[in-house]
């Protein structure tokens, strides 16, 4: 295969509620969409970088610069004979900025699966054809306002949830939700970073409420003070943002910084990777999910494809489209019975609707090779 050009969008997608983390509250989804053109066919691929360095180091108009600069020109220059495999290799002298590079290789998978005509499900090595599915939910003005906006979730059938909790709304909203729903339904909270390991007995509260984990209390950095907190708490530790590849995934488990991972393809550099990350997590009893970043229908089928092998044995941030979007980019994927279907079309299984691409573009350009 050989790649002929990239086109690169910005698209904007209002949200159909404001989501609050503890890093900033979001109002419209904003991202960059690849459209690779290969001598074999197209592909489409989804950077998840967000429009402010908050989560992570990366953002929207950088995670643009780097590609048109140096990762297109790259895989350009690799010419006949390109695979999705070879994406990472040639785009490994830049460092970091894996959300970018794992834009490009989605959207060059893409582009060979369907020429194969194999789903990303079956090419990543899926093994289930529905997954259950948990919902995200942002930090609220109440705890009473939080525990209604958790009705409605598992009214609309969600099989776990997943609080995002900060200093100021964390054990008291916790156990608000936990008394409103019962000790049946899963229940998990997401810190992104936003406490240091001062705080351990605080957080410890959170221990009698049965919750599946604590996701990314503490800094990324902070390996150390991540396996400090496991040992003073029994809510199993979950890492995010501090897991940025498959050896790192090893490291932190085997110094006792987690007990659990959260895969989100972006942050490791790829759908490729997330499969080394699943795969070395599996080889040592460690559980796995598919986290989110409030993806497009393009990302959202790849997640669903995801979350279909073995190891994910947690339900993920894998929600229907209309958790985010009145209207996304794709044919939306809908919630059946708690959880998805696998998409079985060849590639992501979904492509952008032409009409609605243009209405959320805001911004094209191609990237041809020099
Ligand atoms: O930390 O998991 C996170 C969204 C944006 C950035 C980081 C995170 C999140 C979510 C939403 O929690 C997950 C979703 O897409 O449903
Ligand atoms: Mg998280």
């Amino acid at each position: 295969m050989r790649l002929e050009a990239v086109e690169l969008r910005v698209v904007e997608l209002p949200l159909v509620s404001p989501f609050r983390t503890s890093f900033g509250t979001e109002l419209v989804k904003e991202c960059v969409v690849l459209r690779a053109v290969t001598d074999a066919g197209e592909g489409w691929g989804e950077c998840v970088a967000m429009a402010d360095p908050f989560y992570s180091s990366e953002f929207l108009t950088g995670a643009a610069e780097v590609l048109r600069r140096w990762l297109a020109p790259a895989v350009f220059a690799a010419g006949d004979g390109l695979t999705a495999e070879a994406v990472g290799p040639l785009t490994a002298p830049v460092k970091e900025h894996r959300m970018a590079k794992a834009a490009l290789e989605m959207a060059v998978l893409d582009a060979e699966l369907r020429a194969a005509g194999v789903s990303l499900a079956a090419h990543l090595g899926a093994t289930e054809t529905w997954i259950p599915s948990g919902v995200s939910v942002g930090i609220q003005p109440s705890i009473a306002a939080l525990v209604d906006v958790v009705d409605g979730y598992l009214a609309d059938g969600y099989r776990r949830i997943k609080l995002k909790i900060e200093p100021g709304f964390d054990v008291d909203a916790v156990r608000a939700v936990r008394e409103h729903i019962g000790p049946d339904v899963p229940l998990q909270v997401d810190a992104n970073t936003a406490y240091t390991v001062a705080d351990a007995d605080h957080l410890a509260g959170l221990d009698e409420l049965d919750l599946l984990l604590i996701e990314q209390p503490l800094a990324e950095d902070d390996v150390a003070g991540h396996v400090e907190l496991a040992k003073r708490l029994r809510t199993p530790v979950c890492l995010d943002e501090s897991i940025l590849s498959a050896a790192g995934a090893v490291d932190a488990i085997d110094r006792g910084a987690c007990s659990v991972v959260n895969i989100k393809a972006g942050r490791v550099g790829g759908y490729l990777e997330a499969v080394r990350v699943h795969d070395a997590c599996r080889d040592r009893g460690v559980p796995v999910w598919c986290g989110g970043m409030v993806e497009t229908g393009l990302g959202r089928a790849a997640n669903a494809a995801l979350a279909a092998l073995p190891g994910f044995t947690l339900p993920g941030d894998t929600s229907g489209s209309d958790r985010f979007f009145t209207t996304d980019l794709t044919e939306p994927l809908v919630l059946r019975d708690g959880g998805l279907d696998v998409p079985t079309g060849p590639g992501l299984g979904v492509t952008p609707l032409p009409d609605r691409l243009e209405e959320f573009t805001v911004h094209t350009e191609w990237l041809r090779p020099s």
